[in-house]
């Protein structure tokens, strides 16, 4: 787990990420398509984007960037009791989307480089550790419920 200091410094940086957490949210979704091409194939919805101006230029995609930040900060701000919040986001990402592990390892590694990027003065080695802490903690626990649903991920 984090310590109560790591988890201050995951929630202070996560209070620099909410005031404009579409902005943060589109930029996660399009950088995570970029480098991980796969992950686009993924959403029925956005697979046949070809160029970077279609994705910029796309409210859904937009949308979808705020929705999953949203959900990943109500997580965050569980400081590790997130089964309530966890648990229905497991159920739909093992079987009915079907998402690896490894795909939420990308996602986890794109947050961290966008944060750092958008809020270098306020996203030190210190914080950029405890926020790598805290998803490696989100993803470890949803592989565990992956596990429970027989999904291997
Ligand atoms: Fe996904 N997602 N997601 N997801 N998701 C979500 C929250 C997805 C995610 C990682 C989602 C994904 C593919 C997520 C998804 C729908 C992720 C919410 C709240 C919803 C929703 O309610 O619509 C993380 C870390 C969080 C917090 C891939 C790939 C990755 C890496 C869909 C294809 C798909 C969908 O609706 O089709």
């Amino acid at each position: 787990g984090l310590t109560e200091q790591e988890w201050q410094k995951v929630m202070d940086i996560w209070a620099k990420v909410e005031p404009d957490l579409s902005l943060h949210g589109q930029e996660v979704i399009i950088r995570m398509f970029q480098n991980h091409p796969e992950t686009q194939e993924r959403f029925v919805k956005f697979k046949n984007f070809k160029t970077l101006d279609e994705m910029k230029n796309s409210e859904e995609l937009k949308k979808h960037g705020t929705t999953v930040l949203n959900a990943l900060g109500k997580i965050l701000k569980q400081k590790g009791s997130h089964e309530a919040e966890l648990a229905p986001l497991a159920q739909t990402h093992a079987n009915k989307h079907k998402i690896p592990v490894k795909y939420l390892e990308f996602i986890s590694e794109v947050i961290i480089g966008v944060i750092a990027e958008k809020h270098s003065a306020d996203f030190g080695a210190d914080s950029q550790e405890a926020m790598r802490k805290a998803l490696e903690l989100f993803r470890n626990d949803m592989a565990s419920k992956y596990k429970e649903l027989g999904f291997q991920g």
